[in-house]
């Protein structure tokens, strides 16, 4: 799924978990981006939408979107891990907490190192599924290698961190679905970030160096 809004990962990931709750499976959530995104209608401080969908993936929230992938949440919190994080609201640190998902921020992938991390990342997110959903926000890259996003965010993922979270993604076999977004052309520089968005999939779908 290509964006825009992060909001459309509501629907990308509720329509891959129903797919595969018809074979009585469930999928894992990879989340990349600069914010945990786990805001709800009634502690959103900005009231943006595209700061609530993790949040309704967890059954959380309006009713209509929390209940895209049934009754039964998309996901369940024990397989979801956010990778990048720096940005939280005041009161998405409750909820991060309260919900129990796991979010690697910036400074824990400064101490530990992003292979570390995103190795524990995988194991949380394919314990028990049929596979996992990246979601891949342009956000969680630095803004100097990723500059045509909307919420920019000094101190992300280098160019090769996001390489290589997309390497490893492909080379578990079990990536099943995935979301590219944020890319706004309006407040890129030279179409940088979209060539960027591009070698991801790439790299997601497969592709390697040698
Ligand atoms: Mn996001």
């Amino acid at each position: 799924m290509l964006g825009g809004d992060h909001s459309i990962a509501m629907g990308s990931v509720s329509g891959q978990a129903l797919h595969h709750r018809a074979q009585d499976e469930s999928i894992g959530l990879l989340w990349i981006d600069a914010h945990t995104d786990i805001n709800l209608p009634d502690t959103s401080p900005s009231g943006n939408i595209h700061g609530m969908p993790l949040s309704h993936l967890l059954g959380r929230g309006i009713p209509s979107l929390r209940r895209l992938a049934g009754k039964q949440p998309a996901v369940k919190a024990e397989n979801v891990a956010l990778l990048g994080i720096r940005s939280v609201d005041r009161t998405e640190r409750r909820i991060v907490k309260e919900t129990g998902v796991r979010a690697y921020t910036m400074t824990e992938i400064d101490e530990r190192g992003l292979p570390t991390c995103m190795q524990e990342a995988l194991g949380i997110v394919s314990n028990g599924t049929a596979g996992f959903h990246l979601s891949f926000d342009l956000d969680g890259v630095d803004p100097r290698v990723a500059p045509g996003v909307g919420t920019a965010v000094f101190g992300g993922l280098t160019y090769r961190e996001a390489h290589f979270i997309c390497e490893a993604s492909a080379r578990t076999g079990n990536l099943v679905g995935m979301d590219m977004v944020e890319l706004n052309p309006t407040l890129d520089d030279r179409n940088t970030t979209a060539e960027l968005a591009v070698e991801l999939v790439l790299s997601a779908l497969g592709k390697t160096i040698l």
